[in-house]
């Protein structure tokens, strides 16, 4: 075998609630502000997708256990839904909520798969939304008080958790792109939100400490690597920003103890520094968090020259390669295609390289952190045959190239514990709705939501059952 990985070497799949759970409004459950979003502007999601039905995993809870485990993984990644729970995020607790995820994580258990937990992917109850949502400092107190209930109903059952899902990704698309709820363009707002999100993911791993769970906890960073666009100073300065304001401002909190000296200054030259006391700022210590989480999909080539601020996301899957510039701030920094990469149908890169790059930068600023690659995968226009098979040539070459770095990454001695692919089955992928599909198992959306194992479920199955490929 030319890449053996090392024991104990988690195999698994990631999923979040809003994406899979459907059942949006049964057994208590309350809005969220994905499911207000997809009903008020059903224009601006492809095909006006909603979650409302998603793959219906509420109610196949039981037979997707079976799937993961017939598919041989040992860990499966998924989030509570924070609004099935806690349906205002702040009142009484929903017994059916929590007993959906007793169920689950007790299947799984019993199926020899290790539940890896997170506590928020992007669902917020709706009531803390109407109240200011991560924009109110009360919200910080809700999660945590959220968080804590979660931990004493399934503390003892799970050895991973995980705080927040790409903090960083969720409030440029909320509060700078405007592209997802609550479609607001403001990149000051944008940096309270974040400060608030890091005040509740360090108080909740200070609280899950002190009660001394049996298990881990982190938090969940998309740290796509940011290269200069050309070898100019004016991209060079322009790179070292935006990985400061999308890597930088949430991995340093997390894993240093502070934020990055020179983004601090950056925002306070441009008045945009977040409210904050100098009793929060001494929540965040280094060495706070048991793991890190990667989720890694592309990486970004900056460019200093940003004369307007625009966005561009591609949610049909029709190539476009006339598209230049993807995302850029007036004065700060423009993302641009690499005329020399390889992209998907929705133009997003394929460089597993980048992914290298981050499993080193993580272990650089703790020697030795546990890291899990928390999300990677490609989306694609999968197809059913006749005969039920679904072939997914180019999902096994993404991931067999993805493993292959990670496996170098554990060679050259980075303790990269486990791997989720996103995703377990297709699903609601947000504004681009259902054509983008991600799963080990293809979801018939023409019919009754019958899932089928593609091609590349049965190759994984043989990495994982083997250690390696
Ligand atoms: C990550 C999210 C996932 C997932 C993935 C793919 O940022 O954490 O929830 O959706 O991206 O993205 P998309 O579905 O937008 O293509």
């Amino acid at each position: 075998m030319q890449h053996p990985f090392p024991p104990k070497f988690i195999w698994g799949s990631a999923t979040a609630a809003i994406q899979i759970e459907g059942a949006a409004d049964i057994d208590g459950k309350g809005p969220s502000i994905w499911d207000q979003f997809c009903q008020q502007h059903p224009e601006r999601i492809y095909q006006q997708a909603t979650p409302a039905l998603g793959c219906d995993h509420y109610h196949r809870m039981s037979e997707d256990v079976a799937l993961i485990k017939a598919m041989g993984h040992n860990g499966y990644r998924f989030s509570l839904s924070w609004p099935r729970i806690q349906p205002d995020g702040q009142g009484a607790f929903n017994e059916k909520g929590f007993d959906f995820y007793d169920r689950l994580i007790d299947q799984l258990l019993e199926a020899g798969i290790a539940p890896n937990v997170t506590l928020y992917h992007w669902d917020l109850p709706l009531a803390l939304a109407e109240q200011g949502g991560w924009e109110n400092r009360a919200t910080v107190d809700h999660f945590v008080r959220y968080a804590a209930a979660c931990f004493e109903r399934f503390g003892d059952r799970v050895p991973q958790w995980a705080t927040l899902n790409e903090p960083s990704w969720s409030t440029l698309n909320g509060y700078v792109t405007a592209l997802h709820p609550p479609c607001v363009h403001s990149y000051k707002r944008a940096i309270q939100v974040a400060h608030h999100m890091l005040c509740a993911h360090a108080l909740t791993v200070k609280h899950y400490h002190e009660k001394a769970y049996l298990g881990q906890i982190g938090i969940v960073l998309n740290m796509s690597t940011v290269y200069p666009a050309t070898a100019s100073a004016q991209d060079e300065t322009a790179a070292r920003l935006a990985d400061g304001a999308l890597n930088r401002w949430f991995i340093e909190p997390a894993l240093l103890g502070h934020y990055p000296d020179d983004v601090w200054q950056y925002y306070a030259d441009w008045d945009l520094l977040p409210e904050h006391t100098g009793e929060e700022l001494g929540w965040f210590t280094e060495d706070s968090i048991d793991f890190i989480g990667v989720n890694y999909y592309y990486p970004h080539y900056a460019s200093g020259n940003a004369d307007q601020t625009q966005f561009y996301l591609n949610t049909s899957g029709e190539k476009d390669p006339a598209q230049d510039c993807i995302f850029s701030i007036k004065g700060a920094f423009k993302f641009v295609k690499n005329p020399q990469g390889r992209y998907t149908d929705w133009d997003w890169e394929i460089y597993p390289e980048g992914l290298y790059e981050l499993l080193k930068r993580a272990n650089g600023y703790r020697p030795n952190i546990p890291i899990y690659v928390t999300e990677n995968g490609i989306g694609l226009q999968d197809k059913l045959n006749p005969d039920g098979s679904v072939d997914d040539p180019d999902r096994i070459a993404f991931v067999k190239e993805h493993l292959a770095v990670i496996h170098q990454a554990i060679e050259d001695g980075i303790n990269v514990k486990g791997y989720y692919m996103w995703a377990l089955m297709d699903n609601f992928s947000w504004i681009n709705g259902y054509k983008k599909r991600y799963g080990f198992l293809y979801i018939d959306r023409d019919n009754d939501l019958s899932r089928y194992r593609k091609a590349s479920s049965y190759w994984y199955q043989s990495v994982a059952e083997n250690n390696g490929f």
